[in-house]
């Protein structure tokens, strides 16, 4: 079978949309930390598009600050991959030349460096996931306790943390002369840009104030809002791929048609004059706020609820009409914590993410949403609640999402099917767990865990109620009745 490649590409069907740019003429302006699905089918779709508008200076060295798996996948391909924009029975295909190589850190980190410091990078992107950061979820503050960042803490000769490359990145320009790159951050993360600079800012200090302050100065972190529902590839995928093309990629993603991003207007370099899809603007937290607390609050709700009963993907769930409804009480308690921009029609924003969920094409697996919740609750739900107290307001809807990831903890649905309770704080959430004798003392427990509760919450008696009753009943009835039995919207 063939394999996708440089010299494959014009045997390419004609079906399928391939770079309408010579990729011989690319200059490398940007380095992607975080090579995964979603930089592929999001940002690189973006500078590709820029590519074909003609202007050659946005070309991606991207890197994997981890493993191998998505350079082996890549590179015998020339970094070129398909990606399959799906919508119900519909397929749109087209080829990405945007990334030119692949990079794996461990290998090379002195080379990821010299690629970060070359003159000709002036933008950084990075989707290294909400826990890449190695900030603490609930306070923003480093992880001094990753062995990762203390690593980086004690030097920089050879990096291993996202923060830690960009330091030693930055020191290096400065050293030469040149201005920084723009680092943006593309992860869900509330005030993701503030997070990434003061991750970078806090790391500098450990090593020379006055690099640190030259970050502060010149440096540029934009907030972002990103937005496209990017599952996982299967091998499925690949195989029918193959199937239906007569051509091998192993690297190619899966998406649907809706893609967003917003950005703050702040760069310290030149900026691409992106083209639709894009909004620069100087507001973006009214954007993101209402993107984490609806779309992504609703997705880890839907994960761990249905999860629970044993239901594997997104669309499924939402076949259980009362499964709808709680998550239109969701988004009824949600929306009134929103301050959201005047351009954002919200009961149009919900009806159009339900429209999103419903779409089975994609088969987005509860179980994938349902990793890293230590790291993604906090703004997906717990901050929400922590709003809706603050008003005064109860949060059943949203409390039971919080319920059921709590009960996502146990590791078994249920029908007593295991599942691996995949987060960075799994081991010290399961501790804190352990051996507790009932759903009260499970919720205590959990509240005092400050790494993930915020203070508003933590001493919220109402809250703690109504946290024990919706993890009593999921443990003694499951999900689907609970979800049944929740009492029905007041009129
Ligand atoms: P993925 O699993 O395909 O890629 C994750 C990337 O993050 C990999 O390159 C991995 O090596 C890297 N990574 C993981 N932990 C890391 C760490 N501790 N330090 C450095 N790098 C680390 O996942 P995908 O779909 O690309 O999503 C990545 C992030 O993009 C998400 O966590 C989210 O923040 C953001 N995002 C994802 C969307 C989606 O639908 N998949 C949509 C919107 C945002
Ligand atoms: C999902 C997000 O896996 C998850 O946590 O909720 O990746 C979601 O698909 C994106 O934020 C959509 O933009």
């Amino acid at each position: 079978m063939m394999r996708l490649s440089s010299a494959t590409l014009a045997a390419l069907p004609a079906t399928i949309a391939r770079p309408a740019y010579d990729r011989r003429q690319v200059k490398p302006g940007v380095v992607h930390l975080g090579i995964g699905a979603f930089h592929r089918a999001h940002q690189a779709v973006m500078f590709d598009d820029m590519l074909a508008s003609g202007d050659l200076r946005w070309g991606i060295r991207a890197v994997s600050l981890r493993s191998p798996g998505v350079r082996d996948q890549m590179m015998p391909q020339d970094g070129l991959y398909h990606i399959l924009v799906r919508d119900g029975a519909d397929v749109a295909i087209r080829t990405i030349g945007a990334v030119l190589d692949v990079t794996v850190a461990p290998e090379d980190p002195a080379g990821v460096v010299e690629m970060l410091a070359s003159p000709d990078t002036h933008i950084v992107t990075l989707t290294v996931t909400e826990k890449g950061y190695k900030l603490d979820p609930a306070s923003g503050a480093l992880r001094t306790d990753d062995p990762q960042l203390a690593a980086d803490i004690a030097s920089l000769d050879a990096p291993v943390t996202a923060p830690g490359f960009l330091v030693a990145a930055l020191a290096k320009r400065r050293a030469r002369g040149l201005p920084p790159f723009t680092a943006i951050s593309c992860d869900n993360l509330p005030r993701n840009g503030q997070r990434l600079r003061g991750a970078v800012i806090a790391l500098a200090q450990h090593h020379d104030p006055a690099l640190a302050d030259w970050i502060a100065q010149e440096g540029a972190f934009p907030e972002t809002m990103v937005d496209r529902i990017v599952p996982a590839t299967t091998a499925d995928d690949i195989a029918i791929f193959a199937r239906d093309h007569g051509l091998t990629d192993e690297a190619l993603v899966k998406t649907e048609p809706f893609t967003q991003w917003v950005i703050e207007d702040r760069f310290c370099g030149p900026r691409p004059d992106f083209g639709p899809g894009v909004q620069f603007t100087a507001a973006v937290a009214p954007w993101e706020e209402a993107k984490l607390r609806l779309l992504n609050g609703a997705h880890s709700a839907i994960a761990y609820l249905g999860g629970l009963a044993g239901i594997d993907h997104v669309h499924e769930v939402l076949e259980h009409t009362p499964m709808r409804a709680f998550v239109e009480r969701l988004w009824d308690e949600a929306a009134t914590t929103l301050s959201p921009p005047a351009e954002l029609d919200v009961a149009a924003y919900r009806r159009q993410l339900m429209a999103r969920f419903d779409n089975g094409a994609l088969m987005h697996r509860t179980h994938q949403i349902a990793m890293d919740g230590s790291q993604k609750l906090p703004q997906r739900l717990l901050a929400t609640i922590a709003d809706r107290r603050r008003m005064g307001q109860d949060a059943e809807a949203l409390t039971l999402g919080v319920a059921a990831w709590l009960r996502w903890q146990a590791g078994v649905n249920d029908q007593g099917a295991a599942h691996i309770v995949d987060d960075p704080l799994a081991d010290r959430i399961a501790a804190l767990l352990k051996d507790q004798p009932d759903a009260a003392g499970r919720v205590q427990a959990i509240l005092a865990y400050d790494a993930i509760v915020p203070a508003a919450l933590r001493d919220d008696a109402a809250f703690a109620e109504q946290l024990t009753v919706h993890l009593a009943s999921l443990e003694e009835k499951g999900a689907m009745a609970t979800i049944a039995a929740m009492a029905p919207i007041p009129a």
